[in-house]
């Protein structure tokens, strides 16, 4: 039996404007929270004796990370290195510096060549041995057109032919990987990417449509034990069997699009024709949305602070939304609810403010438009980039259509 370890998108330096610094040793708090979560997939595969430890991508908030960011991961690849734990350290986009030396966050790994650490920045099939046998590993990290399709291939096509193709590419470098398996050895897929079934954390739902995205039927191929991926932050199961196909998900919350799902990391245990599964939580720092529409109360103040008192928790990072009218705006009194919060770990106040006398006109969206709704939507999404634009539109007319 082979112990493996997977966990993926730790991004060190994201998410830190929700953490205040911490006097005593200079960092921000957040960051301390993304250090604790990281410390616990490595001490679990340290104390369970691990065969092998799965890192699938964005290891950073982006490919230039500051000295600290690097400082902090690399003790911990030491940590598993000095414990003979082989680690896989898989490429994503976070980790690529869009430029044509084609370099990434993680070639340092490669090039020091520290002991039992294999760094995966293209499509490829290794086999890496653990003290409990040896795992094949079709390896998919995150894809660019640079490094995928020569200027010649992708010149004359539009962005969503280039998307096409890639994936065409990538499907025939999966099947030729897949014909050099070995039957005797159990065999992974790792990649970090989308594949079309997954659901994303809310606050990342703008990026569908715009990255490519793999088919499931990709992975669904018996000779793999599990495939393992990252990228989407939401930990999620796609599939429990023949094979496990699976999201790790993130070790902490990034953003508030993540409040509502746990975090954690992988525990499988895999032999030749069997593989269990067990998701384990970081316990990741609680994220609380308190949201309250004012625009009807008598007494604003004093049902925001119920609602703020009912829903706070200690140390969470607490977000206050109220929707309030114009008129009434002078009747919150936000010193006084902020000093209710004392107790939490940050704290945001967003208020919405409605006004009776005026709404906001876009001069060009005139009755005239009624017959043609799209023109108006159009109108209606200025300050959307053009792309943008495009996607909406489309994703508009498609719901025209159908209605
Ligand atoms: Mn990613």
């Amino acid at each position: 039996m082979i112990k493996i370890i997977h966990f993926s998108d730790l991004h060190f330096g994201s998410g830190e404007r929700y953490g205040p610094i911490n006097p005593e040793t200079g960092l921000n708090k957040r960051f301390e929270d993304f250090i604790c979560a990281l410390d616990k997939p490595v001490n679990f595969a340290i104390e369970n004796k691990a065969d092998l430890v799965i890192f699938t991508g964005d290891t950073y908030k982006h490919a230039t990370p500051e000295p600290i960011y690097q400082k902090e991961f690399a003790k911990r690849i030491k940590k598993l290195s000095l414990n003979k734990i082989p680690m896989i350290l898989l490429v994503g986009n976070h980790d690529i510096l869009y430029r044509v030396d084609g370099s990434d966050a993680l070639d340092i790994y490669d090039t020091l060549a520290v002991d039992g650490v294999t760094v995966f920045n293209k499509i490829e099939l290794k086999n890496i041995e653990t003290k409990n046998g040896s795992v094949q590993v079709i390896a998919l990290p995150h894809i660019t057109k640079s490094r995928l399709l020569t200027r010649e291939e992708y010149r004359d096509l539009s962005s969503k032919e280039q998307d096409k193709l890639m994936i065409e590419k990538v499907k025939h470098a999966i099947s030729s990987k897949v014909e050099q398996l070995d039957p005797l050895l159990p065999t992974i897929l790792l990649g970090h990417g989308t594949i079309e079934t997954a659901q994303f954390s809310s606050e990342q739902d703008l990026s569908i449509g715009k990255v490519l995205s793999y088919p499931l039927s990709f992975f669904q191929n018996q000779k793999f034990n599990y495939v393992g991926f990252g990228h989407i932050h939401r930990h999620q199961i796609l599939q429990e069997r023949e094979p496990l196909i699976l999201y790790a998900g993130s070790l902490e919350r990034v953003d508030f699009g993540e409040e509502k799902e746990d975090k954690g990391f992988i525990y499988l245990e895999l032999e030749k024709d069997k593989i269990s599964h067990k998701f384990i939580s970081t316990n990741p720092r609680k994220f609380i949305t308190i949201s309250c529409d004012l625009t009807n109360s008598l007494n604003p103040q004093i049902d925001l602070e119920t609602e703020v008192l009912k829903k706070k928790e200690p140390n969470a990072i607490v977000r206050i939304r109220y929707k309030i009218d114009e008129s009434c705006l002078h009747l919150i009194d936000q010193k006084k609810i902020k000093d209710l919060l004392t107790d939490v770990f940050a704290l945001t106040i967003q208020s919405e403010i409605v006004s009776k006398e005026r709404t906001y006109r876009i001069l060009d969206l005139n009755s005239n438009l009624i017959t043609t709704p799209l023109i108006a939507l159009e109108k209606y999404l200025f300050e959307y980039s053009e792309e943008e634009k495009t996607i909406l539109l489309e994703k508009a007319k498609q719901l025209i259509d159908s209605l």
